[in-house]
């Protein structure tokens, strides 16, 4: 017997906005359309511009925007004006004003910097420990929440509508590259961490427009995905990051094995994902995927959507368009207008299956 998703989908918070409920539903609803495609930083800058009004580099290449966007908050913790990657907070408040009135979705990360040494989410000295509540470090912790509260508060309509987040803090937690990644912290601890910080935000700032995003990166097995999972009732999404490493200058041929080993790599993956996410009646997402530099002139429908048409994914986000970085590198994810794959990109977009704005505003994801 198929029992939908939908039907048994519930909210770990009882007392979530009218509007929060309805998106939670239509994403649980939802991967029975299609899988919404998502752009971290889409409506901030792209390769070769920045700040400019209305433009998205997914729309300069499909006269269309995505469907979902990211956006990070590292850097609210100080009370900063912009992020990490140097993106004003005022201007993140409006692009996420803007998405839900054309009745796009919003998911937001936190690359939150080290609490012991104050280096970057990437600094890995010991921290998780610090900040618990038996920590010595617990009353900065909760200052930081406070900060991040605030803003996460301040998202909402003209009129005070609350503005439904997809929140997907501490992510990649098994990886070992960030503070609170697998190494650095005992499984009880990161579960610690994350009921302490939903229930800190949900029961006493009394945020109720957010959906808690887990997230993992690639993983080996079932167990590894859920050995730091906090619980059914401590998270409402379950998703993971994986991405295609191949250097921009490969032959076709190397090109070819390594889609190949990506794809094995994510199926994989997505197998274990969508069984946990109707065994736990809880939506799924790619929340990060990518090609750095997108050097694969057919990735967008020969690698990615081979790879995951079958599976129903609420979304999957790629990470920003950054353009030429501090170490004279491209780094984005996305294609751009003249891009070696943008062609690919839009036939990927013409897909059924593949959701963008245009599609999803019929569906009236907040009702
Ligand atoms: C990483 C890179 C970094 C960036 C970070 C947070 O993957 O894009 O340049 O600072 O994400 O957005």
């Amino acid at each position: 017997m198929i029992t939908s998703l939908h039907s048994l989908a519930q909210l770990i918070d009882n007392n979530a906005s009218k509007e929060t409920r309805a998106l939670y539903m239509n994403l649980a609803k939802g991967v029975e359309k299609g899988i919404m495609f998502g752009h971290q930083d889409d409506l901030a800058y792209g390769v070769n511009w920045k700040y400019q009004k209305g433009r998205s580099d997914i729309k300069d290449v499909t006269e269309d925007y995505p469907a979902v966007y990211g956006w990070d908050l590292g850097g609210i913790e100080h009370d900063n004006q912009v992020n990490l990657d140097g993106v004003p907070f005022e201007n993140i408040k409006s692009y996420v004003k803007e998405v839900y009135r054309r009745g796009g979705i919003n998911t937001i990360s936190w690359h939150l910097d080290n609490p012991v040494s104050l280096g970057s989410a990437w600094d890995t000295a010991k921290a998780v420990s610090e900040i618990l509540p038996a920590g010595k470090l617990h009353h900065k912790y909760i200052l930081w929440l406070d900060r991040l509260a605030l803003f996460l508060n301040s998202l909402e309509t003209d009129n005070g509508t609350k503005i439904p987040i997809l929140f997907r803090p501490f992510h990649e937690l098994n990886g070992a590259w960030f503070w609170w990644g697998r190494p650095h912290c005992t499984p009880q601890e990161y579960v610690e961490l994350w009921r302490f910080t939903v229930t800190y935000l949900r029961d006493k700032k009394q945020l109720h427009h957010l959906i808690y995003v887990f997230n993992t990166n690639s993983f080996k097995d079932k167990e590894e995905f859920l050995e730091r999972y906090p619980g059914d009732t401590y998270a409402d999404m379950l998703s993971f990051d994986v991405y295609q490493f191949t250097a921009v200058d490969a032959s076709a041929d190397e090109l070819r094995q390594a889609s190949v080993k990506f794809q094995k790599q994510l199926q994989h993956n997505l197998q274990i994902l969508i069984e946990l996410s109707k065994e736990k009646s809880k939506p799924a997402a790619l929340a990060e995927t990518g090609l750095e530099g997108v050097p694969d002139p057919d990735w967008w429908t020969g690698t990615l959507y081979a790879a995951i048409k079958d599976f129903p994914i609420a979304y999957v986000l790629v990470w920003r368009n950054h353009g030429l970085n501090s170490e004279n590198k491209m780094h984005y994810y996305a294609p751009y207008k003249g891009q070696k794959s943008a062609l690919d990109f839009k036939k990927f977009y013409k897909l059924d299956k593949m959701l963008f704005q245009k599609d999803i505003e019929k569906l009236n994801l907040y009702q």
